[in-house]
């Protein structure tokens, strides 16, 4: 009998909420033989990532997963073995009455934010709340020992390794976007919120010798870029030139195709949680804009990441790196330290492979729920 999982996403904004659950209550089922209930507050947001969701639906399969509408008058549900809320979110109080009622109580954890900060290890695993007897766990995804690991699908690596090692297949995808780069051109993905600093890296960009190609899927950051061009709108398919810097807008398009995006290119900026993963999975040098808090929290997970990010690295290599990552999240002057990391750039290119491969060793975080629970039961 497979265990039946319940994942409960609140979409908060943006896509990362949905981004992360759609991506676990796959690998849940596909590699765990999981019964998966993925339950989404708003499928509008789930739709932008995968086009087949039909918003209209309340019930739906999508790529082995019951995908449910997670209704604001919440009907009676027999609650499952296992219960994710992911990111903290509420459940429904009568689902939650439900889970105290059944037989064998399920396990409830709180699937948290990813960060790298060392409170972290003292946190994962443990009980947190308690209701009516049915007992929560905070469980942490992280970098390394001691917390629950990263979102990495069964032989994901190798599968980008070989995409890199297959200039035709990389050639295709890019094509079957409509870009076109040149040859030799280094090729920077944008995936970032608001961010003023943006006009300075683009300066600095376009006054280069060498030629870059700037491929940037609809978002947020499309009015800065548009503000820079001082053009009127920007819609997908635009290209841009401004001296060695050609600009080109992307649709939003399918998680898969992101990844793909992200293998091709030399750079990547990538923001929030998902993407975040995603590009240190890509193996590629990456420029991460973090998701703002209150009283500038975000600063902490920032410098903590940093902190075991750069470990190997050459001081001025770590420090011109630092800095960039400083400038970017902090709306800050780009030239002076993207100039100064260009001087590294061999280094940086084999650091962020090998940062890739050790977070590889480490069991995924599909695999230490599964195995959370079977210690569990
Ligand atoms: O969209 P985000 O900013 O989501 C954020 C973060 O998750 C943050 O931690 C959270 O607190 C906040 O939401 C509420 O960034 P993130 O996490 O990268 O999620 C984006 C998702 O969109 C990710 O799964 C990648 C996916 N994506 C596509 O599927 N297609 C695309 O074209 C692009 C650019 C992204």
């Amino acid at each position: 009998m497979k265990a039946r999982w319940d994942i409960f996403c609140s979409v908060v904004d943006n896509f990362g909420d949905i981004g992360v659950t759609w991506r676990l209550a796959r690998q849940l089922a596909a590699e765990h033989a999981c019964a998966v209930r993925l339950w989404v507050d708003d499928l509008r947001a789930f739709e932008r990532m995968c086009p087949e969701v039909d918003v209209q639906l309340t019930q739906q399969w999508q790529e082995g997963v019951d995908v449910r509408h997670w209704p604001r008058n919440w009907t009676t549900t027999e609650p499952a073995d296992v219960v994710i809320a992911a990111f903290a979110c509420q459940l429904p109080h009568d689902y939650m009455e439900g889970m105290a009622q059944r037989e064998r109580v399920p396990l409830w954890m709180n699937l948290d934010y990813l960060s790298a900060e060392e409170w972290v290890v003292g946190c994962h695993g443990l009980p947190s709340v308690k209701f009516k007897g049915v007992q929560k766990y905070f469980f942490f995804p992280g970098f390394g020992p001691g917390t629950g690991g990263l979102l990495r699908e069964t032989g994901l690596v190798d599968r980008r390794q070989a995409f890199q090692r297959d200039p035709q297949a990389q050639q295709q995808f890019l094509q079957s976007l409509g870009v076109f780069p040149m040859a030799g051109t280094r090729l920077i993905s944008l995936f970032a919120y608001e961010n003023t600093g943006l006009a300075s890296w683009l300066e600095v960009l376009a006054a280069q010798l060498q030629a870059t190609h700037l491929l940037v899927p609809e978002g947020r950051i499309l009015g800065d870029l548009q503000a820079w061009l001082e053009v009127e709108a920007l819609a997908v398919g635009d290209v841009h030139r401004r001296g060695a810097l050609t600009v080109q807008v992307l649709p939003f398009m399918r998680q898969e195709q992101y990844d793909r995006l992200l293998w091709c290119c030399d750079f990547n900026a990538v923001r929030g949680e998902d993407s975040f993963v995603r590009a240190q999975w890509a193996g590629r040098p990456l420029l991460w804009h973090i998701y703002r808090q209150d009283e500038d929290i975000h600063l902490d997970k920032l410098d903590a990441f940093l902190a075991l990010y750069t470990e190997g690295l050459s001081p001025a290599a770590k420090a011109a790196l630092i800095a960039l990552w400083q400038a970017w999240n902090a709306d800050g002057d780009m030239a002076e330290s993207w100039t100064r990391l260009l001087e590294h750039w061999p280094q940086v290119t084999q650091h962020a492979e090998k940062w890739c491969l050790e977070r590889g060793l480490q069991a995924d975080l599909a695999t230490a729920l599964v195995q959370f629970y079977e210690s569990w039961i």
